[in-house]
């Protein structure tokens, strides 16, 4: 968009070609008369990548110059899927791609297929930081992404037997061609030792007397905007081993024992926790975050004092920002080297540190926020800890002159947390030392100001604020449906709409247009019928196009309520089984998608996703049932996946008990892919239905507000009688494993279903009603 200018590569096929076999030869060193698939892929990523790098530096040139405020983007997780087509379409050259490969004999589509996700986050956070970036570029910021580069991503899903197990994701095994190793970008990161005071030109000054070193290497990734120059860096650090302190081994024993220490450095960055629920205090977790912010910070720090000889103006070039409190050790870095490298009186540094950082939460019960163990954090960062009691104090003085002395109050508020074990709390760390704390959606702000941080939202109004999540329809929709985005752009006369996607409001003139429902329903068709062969080949279950394509997939969590829509099908089941056969031919046929990751120790999950499986072989080999109801798990969700199954899709379902959800960010995706959704009012859902209206969605459930006396109430209700029924059915061993199912019952039953299932079962099963009878008039050619 920005003025740069032309780079050498040019973008036409041939060009193209001869880059593509200039790599096949010289980088991947293969013959250029013979390479396969996979060894085409990585010279096309690598001619693609040679691309990205012309521009990136291009960037940073022109940001160098012109030193706006930099954003800086600080998260432990990126959920970034895979780069070629995203690459190709946003440098706006898939078709010279495509043309220069077929004349190779290669096919664009197929090589796609040949890349990994990059899977280094665990759900909705991390894919809400792979969208960001992408917006960043297109909307011509001078960003930044920093972030962790896990040797093993988020675990790969397998399914034996219907029970889920994890293994390993080495997504680096056969090399990564987006990635710009930079040996020379590297930090030294610094852990545990002591504090010490010492006499400097007078003044007593504390001194932090390391103990380990690490060393930090970036690994660059290129993120080009869309329809502009504008390429951000992605920068991902690896831990090294640091050659501090080597020293000369007297014998074979020392030197195999000074090599072995080396190599455990690397463990720091090798695998991702992929817990996205609480957080357990784990050593290694907390060098993790210590690792990437240290190594983060002195990176800003460095481009900062490249161009600036002091801190005045830190606050107006540097702006931080904090995805959830994982990176909020930042804020401490940066004072720490403020007040004891730079000698800056705490005052003024407190002030620059509160104006640079901001911090976005993502979650929306007290228990999922993050403690850490004041033991742990003290060995580990002797320093920080001492920096966060300081802080902490001084907030303390602050509180009790404004509030008196409420010790329940002030309790609450500390950032440190007293008991048989003191903890630091990091979101209370966050929100006293930003300037900004934001929701991600409007409801969740609400609950943060209600619930979550209703002190801190009286005593600080002004820093509470939301942001609406989004989802970049480069992706979900430029790369996953193609040929959805050219029927939109011939209606609209323009792609405009790929960079302002309030500009799709235009279809709404050509809603009812016959033409254009024919052309969008034969789109939706291909792509129904691209998930059915997956399908099939996944699974082996065949399914009819015409059916209903109906879809869940998301983490697997109890508020999620995977197990409601499970309880669904069984309904729905049971319904066709007593039907009179006659009467089977007004059933709406649906196939069920479930798809979804559990937590390696979350036991309700993974039994939720056995009971899919359970459910599923009895429906599936039902001949009674036959093309009316089938119901597929399909495993190892991951964001490709995700590109395939949501535009084939013909109803989505988001069930979270409603309060629950921060904000949710599939249905969006859904929503862009002309789905329909189905879904509590809760999160982002609550816009969306203002939005889009009622009337073209299926709202079910207890509301936000109702959800507290509900629970209150629960012990006295009765649930329904249909719920009872198909809760009975797993009970009674319908689907087989009575045993290992009953704990699963017993979550929504006998008082405790928690997260209202029972509750929530007739207007689900009225909403669901409502959407086959749309699914039908639509086939009628009504809708
Ligand atoms: C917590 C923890 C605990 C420690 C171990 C690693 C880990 C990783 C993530 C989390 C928090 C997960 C929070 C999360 O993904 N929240 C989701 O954020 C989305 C983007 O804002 C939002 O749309 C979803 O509603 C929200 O659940």
């Amino acid at each position: 968009m920005f003025g740069l200018m032309d780079g050498f590569l040019k973008n036409d096929p041939w060009s193209l070609q001869k880059d593509v076999l200039h790599h096949v030869e010289y980088t991947v060193a293969r013959s250029r008369f013979s390479f396969d698939d996979f060894e085409a892929y990585l010279a096309l990523s690598y001619a693609i990548r040679d691309r990205l790098i012309e521009r990136w530096h291009d960037t940073q040139v022109y940001f160098k110059r012109k030193d706006p405020k930099r954003l800086y983007f600080l998260s432990l997780e990126f959920l970034m899927g895979r780069s070629l087509s995203n690459s190709a379409v946003n440098l706006g050259i898939k078709d010279q791609c495509s043309d220069a490969l077929n004349q190779l004999g290669f096919e664009f589509e197929q090589l796609v297929e040949q890349e990994g996700d990059a899977a280094l986050g665990n759900g909705g956070l991390a894919r809400l930081s792979a969208c960001q970036m992408d917006s960043l570029a297109t909307l011509d910021f001078p960003a930044w992404g920093y972030g962790l580069r896990y040797q093993f991503g988020l675990f790969r899903q397998v399914i034996l037997d219907g029970f889920q197990h994890e293994q390993p994701d080495y997504w680096l095994n056969f090399g990564n061609p987006w990635e710009i190793e930079r040996i020379h970008v590297s930090y030294a990161v610094k852990f545990y030792g002591a504090v010490e005071e010492v006499l400097l030109n007078g003044v007593n000054c504390k001194v932090w007397i390391p103990g380990e070193t690490v060393e930090a290497v970036a690994y660059d990734n290129p993120i080009p905007g869309y329809g502009t120059k504008n390429t951000i860096n992605l920068r991902l650090w690896a831990a090294k081993p640091s050659g501090e302190g080597d020293m000369e081994s007297y014998n074979t024993g020392d030197y195999i024992n000074a090599v072995v220490n080396r190599q455990r450095a690397e463990t720091i960055s090798s695998v991702l926790y992929p817990d996205d629920r609480s957080y357990q205090g784990k050593e290694l977790r907390l060098k993790q975050q210590y690792f990437f912010v240290s190594a983060s910070v002195q990176d800003i720090m460095r481009r900062y004092t490249d161009s600036h000889s002091n801190f005045d103006e830190f606050s107006n070039k540097v702006a931080l920002q904090l995805n959830d409190t994982h990176p909020s050790l930042a804020i401490i870095e940066v004072m720490r080297i403020l007040v004891d490298e730079e000698n800056i009186e705490w005052n003024r540094a407190w002030s620059i540190v509160c104006d640079s950082f901001s911090f976005t939460t993502h979650t929306v019960s007290s228990e999922g926020l993050e403690k850490i163990p004041a033991d742990l954090l003290g060995s580990l960062l002797p320093r920080h800890l001492e920096i966060i009691n300081e802080i902490n104090f001084l907030f303390m003085e602050e509180l009790k002159k404004k509030l008196g002395l409420n010790y329940s109050q002030l309790s609450q508020m500390s950032i440190v947390e007293e008991g048989a074990v003191k903890n630091i709390r990091m979101a209370n760390l966050s929100i006293v030392c930003c300037h900004a704390v934001n929701g991600v959606s409007r409801v969740h702000l609400e609950l943060l100001k209600k619930r979550v941080f209703k002190d801190f939202c009286k005593l600080w109004p002004q820093k509470f604020q939301y942001k609406t999540n989004g989802a970049t329809q480069r992706r979900w929709m430029l790369v996953s449906n193609p040929n959805l985005c050219s029927l939109i752009s011939e209606w609209l006369g323009t792609k405009a709409w790929i960079r302002d996607v309030d500009l799709m409001i235009g279809l709404k003139e050509f809603a009812s247009n016959t033409d254009m429902q024919h052309e969008w329903r034969m789109v939706k068709r291909v792509n129904k019928m691209r998930l059915a062969e997956y399908i099939e080949a996944i699974s082996g279950v065949k399914v009819s196009v015409d059916a209903m394509f109906d879809v869940q997939i998301k983490r697997i969590h109890e508020y999620k309520r995977q197990l409601l829509n499970l309880f669904g099908i069984i309904h729905r089941y049971d319904c066709i089984k007593n039907m009179e056969k006659s009467d089977r031919m007004k059933v709406v046929p649906r196939v069920c998608i479930v798809g979804g990751k559990a937590a390696p120790g979350y036991e309700i999950a993974k039994k939720i996703i056995k009971l899919c499986h359970a459910v599923a072989e009895t429906i599936n080999n039902d001949p009674d049932v036959g093309d009316l109801l089938k119901l597929v798990f399909i495993p190892d969700y991951n964001v490709s996946v995700a590109e395939l199954v949501i535009p084939g899709s013909d109803l989505s379902q988001h069930l979270s008990t409603a309060g629950h959800e921060a904000s949710g960010t599939g249905s969006m995706k859904f929503l862009m892919n002309g789905c329909l959704l189905l879904a509590t009012s809760d999160g982002s859902t609550i816009e969306i239905i203002e939005e889009i209206g009622n009337d073209n969605m299926f709202v079910f459930g207890a509301k936000v507000d109702e959800v507290p006396a509900l629970r209150e109430m629960k012990s006295s209700l009765k649930a329904p009688l249909q719920f009872a029924r198909v809760v009975r059915m797993v009970r009674d061993g319908y689907f087989g494993h009575k045993d290992y199912f009953e704990s699963l019952c017993n979550t929504v039953e006998n008082g405790g279903d928690f997260y209202l299932l029972g509750n929530d079962f007739m207007s689900y099963l009225e909403a669901q009603a409502a959407a086959d009878k749309t699914f039908v008039d639509q086939e009628n050619g009504h809708a």
